[in-house]
């Protein structure tokens, strides 16, 4: 009677796939399905005359063009999506009765769109922001969505000052601008009053908030959620995605070049990566804490605004995500997709998180406005695989063609069904919490420590990430025009650490704050850190080769096809597109241009040898340029023979090269690796190799002397 609700029905979110339309070999028609014999002229009357009300087909056509936009997402306008599946290490029944929890050898379909909280739809990519992670697991229990961050905790404690935050980073009312920054008057006014957000602050203005790629961020669920078991058993829990490519991050210099040359930098990364087989994977983990040890922490559960530390609550792996395939369309699918907390299935509950509660309301009412109506869960998109049998009906857009008189529940004409499931069907059941109070509008007195985790973030960063947080304050509250906000930021995180509140007044140029600041905690979590997730391989990172006319064959061959092989994308980068000569003669294709690219786009240069190549390149101030950005991006150079010369014409200074007459001796100082001459470019492509996967050289202490 009842459908079952089998595995292997569900393995393919390709079964939506009839959905799909190919016009190939197709004759033009209008909606109608009427075939149309001419589209380039309206009808009209006379060849100079006006068009004529009569053309169905012009009106028809122009009609749809007027009303194909829709309102774009109030928050997270900007994003980019990819389907995949994930997969469970071992059963979690000990935990959760969550149907896509338990085996192993299930695939679930998954959709993933990654976002920029703030910009505008058609916004740069690599602006400093919070960065969305909203994922939609196909289950066979129905659709469950988590929707994260890369973040794991929140400006905010209660969800009722949501549109406030949000209205203050906006572009400010009165003149639109500026567009997808925190880096005005009103964003830090709001910080000011609200000294909850100050953890938060400091993770956004790290590293953080400037992701090289969307393939290589941590993302959180944020608020805590419940896993329940088949025996009732609750447990809260916070949800955790581990990048296996490891992280990285950009430069704030080369960020901002970035939203000017590629504003679609990360959404191009993403598709690419997909496109060429380097599937990103995602391990997800869960930290659990026993109901019965809920107040055992010097942190409250229910605070968004605080992380559960690693060390106290380790993470438990649960499974992996795999991203394989990108959308057809982008607006049917990343568009279109929405998501929603309150998407739970069997096993998986919420808390009392006052954020969470209040996500809970704002999430399905968006979609009401964006997506136009009640019946947006019929968009391919949106449809669960799981089957959808109820009593509600009609509506905007409704698809669904309903059989039969019965919309309404209890029934006997239809003998009660659609019926209600029991647990033991898959039927869900509300955790049963026992809750009694009285009704405040009111804050815990938990929650009200807003500095001693943000102390444990600034002790856990290492030097170089302590010097960008501040910098990034320069940045940021150097924009600020109200000194009394500017003064007060420096107040308040010298609160958080006296050396963080010394380093902002420093660059802002403001009294420097009293006392010794700070917080006492001295704790620092290993987890915190970008360090705590390097890169195990070079795969996928961008490597430019700088060369010209009489490029050395022999050393750029060898060089490209050993980080080809290692799974990197090495590109030739001239003067001009086509072809090049090398001093043998042989033709070498020209990829990018320095007009079409620079640098910022790449995660690493070399530079091979061959004299007439070396001397074009010297001549070129783009060549320089490309050399000296690298370099104070922190960027592994490497070149070999001639190529060094190149590298000793820049102003990259403060590094050891290898000098004419060390012949096949390697050196690598800081992220530049030289070589004058070797037959066996092993052992310098190797230390390439390291660099590359270390990505930044931070220890370039004489950076700030190089121009870019
Ligand atoms: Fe939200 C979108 C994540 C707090 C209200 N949110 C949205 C998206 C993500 C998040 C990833 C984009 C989903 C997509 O790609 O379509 N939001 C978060 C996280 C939060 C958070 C991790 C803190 C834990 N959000 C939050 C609060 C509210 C909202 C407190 C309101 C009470 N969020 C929305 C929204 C959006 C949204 C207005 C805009 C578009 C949408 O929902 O579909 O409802």
């Amino acid at each position: 009677m009842h459908e079952r609700r089998d595995i292997d029905e569900y393995s393919k979110r390709e079964q939506l796939d009839h959905y799909l339309e190919d016009s190939t070999g197709e004759y033009l028609t209008t909606n109608q399905g009427v075939r149309v014999n001419h589209t380039d002229d309206s009808l009209k009357a006379g060849e100079r005359g006006p068009t004529l009300m009569e053309d169905f087909h012009f009106r028809e056509k122009l009609t749809h063009f007027d009303h194909e936009v829709i309102p774009e997402r109030v928050v997270h306008a900007r994003g980019s999506g990819a389907h995949g599946y994930f997969q469970v290490y071992q059963p979690m029944a000990d935990y959760t009765m969550a149907a896509f929890l338990q085996d192993p050898t299930m695939k679930t379909p998954t959709f993933v769109r990654f976002s920029q909280v703030v910009g505008f739809r058609g916004s740069a990519d690599t602006v400093r922001d919070v960065r969305g992670f909203a994922t939609k697991f196909y289950t066979t229990d129905g659709n469950y969505d988590l929707v994260g961050n890369d973040i794991p905790i929140f400006f905010i404690q209660d969800a009722i000052k949501f549109p406030d935050i949000v209205h203050s980073i906006k572009p400010e009312p009165h003149n639109e601008m500026p567009q997808a920054s925190a880096a005005h008057d009103t964003f830090w006014d709001f910080v000011v009053c609200s000294p909850e957000t100050t953890a938060m602050i400091l993770w956004l203005l790290s590293d953080r908030g400037i992701h090289r790629s969307y393939r290589m961020m941590q993302g959180f669920g944020v608020n805590t959620f419940r896993f329940i078991n088949a025996q009732g058993k609750a447990r809260f829990v916070k949800f955790h995605w581990k990048p296996m490519q490891g992280m990285a991050q950009l430069v704030w210099d080369e960020a901002q070049k970035l939203a000017g040359k590629d504003p679609d930098y990360l959404r191009r990364d993403l598709w690419t990566a997909i496109e060429t087989g380097h599937y990103p994977e995602w391990e997800l983990g869960v930290q659990m804490i026993e109901e019965e040890d809920e107040f055992h922490f010097d942190f409250d559960v229910l605070d968004p605004t605080k992380i559960w530390p690693e060390e106290d609550v380790p993470v438990m792996p649960v499974g992996k995500m795999v991203l394989n395939r990108n959308p057809e369309n982008f607006f049917a699918e990343t568009e279109q997709v929405a998501f929603h907390p309150g998407n739970l299935v069997p096993g998986i509950d919420v808390s009392n998180d006052p954020l969470l509660q209040g996500r809970l309301f704002s999430y399905l009412d968006t979609q009401l406005i964006r997506l136009g109506g009640p019946n947006f869960h019929e968009i391919p998109i949106n449809r669960p695989l799981a089957p959808i049998h109820n009593n509600q009906r009609d509506g905007y857009h409704r698809t669904q063609i309903n059989h039969g008189k019965v919309s309404y529940s209890p029934n006997s004409v239809n003998d009660n069904y659609p019926r209600p499931a029991p647990r033991e069907e898959h039927g869900y059941v509300h955790y049963q919490e026992k809750v009694e109070g009285r009704k405040v509008r009111a804050r815990s007195e938990s929650f009200k420590d807003f500095y001693s985790q943000a102390t444990l973030f600034w002790n856990s960063m290492t030097p170089p990430e302590k010097e960008h947080i501040i910098k990034a304050f320069h940045f940021e509250v150097g924009k600020v025009n109200d000194t009394s906000i500017k003064q007060r930021v420096v107040e308040q995180f010298h609160r958080v650490h006296g050396e963080l509140g010394r380093g902002i007044a420093m660059g802002l140029g403001l009294p420097m704050p009293e006392g010794d600041g700070g917080t006492g905690v001295t704790k620092s979590s290993a987890a915190l850190s970008f360090t705590a997730f390097p890169a195990q391989d070079i795969k996928t990172r961008m490597i430019a080769i700088l060369a010209a006319e009489g490029v050395n064959q022999q050393e750029l061959a060898q060089v490209f096809d050993a980080l080809h092989a290692a799974g990197a994308t090495p590109q030739i980068v001239s003067m001009h597109g086509g072809m090049l000569h090398s001093m043998g003669g042989e033709e070498i294709n020209v990829e990018k241009t320095f007009v079409t690219t620079g640098s910022i786009m790449f995660d690493a240069v070399y530079v091979p040898g061959g004299p007439q190549s070396i001397e074009k390149l010297k001549m070129s101030g783009d060549a320089l340029h490309f050399l000296n950005e690298a370099f104070k991006h922190c960027k592994p150079i490497a070149a070999s023979g001639e190529g060094v010369e190149l590298v000793m014409a820049t102003e990259v200074t403060g590094v050891d090269l290898a000098q004419s007459g060390m012949h096949d001796q390697v050196v690598a100082d800081k992220g530049v690796i030289t070589v004058r001459k070797a037959d066996d470019l092993g052992p310098f492509i190797e230390q390439f190799t390291m660099a590359i996967k270390q990505h930044r050289h931070w220890e370039r202490e004489m950076k700030e002397q190089v121009p870019a």
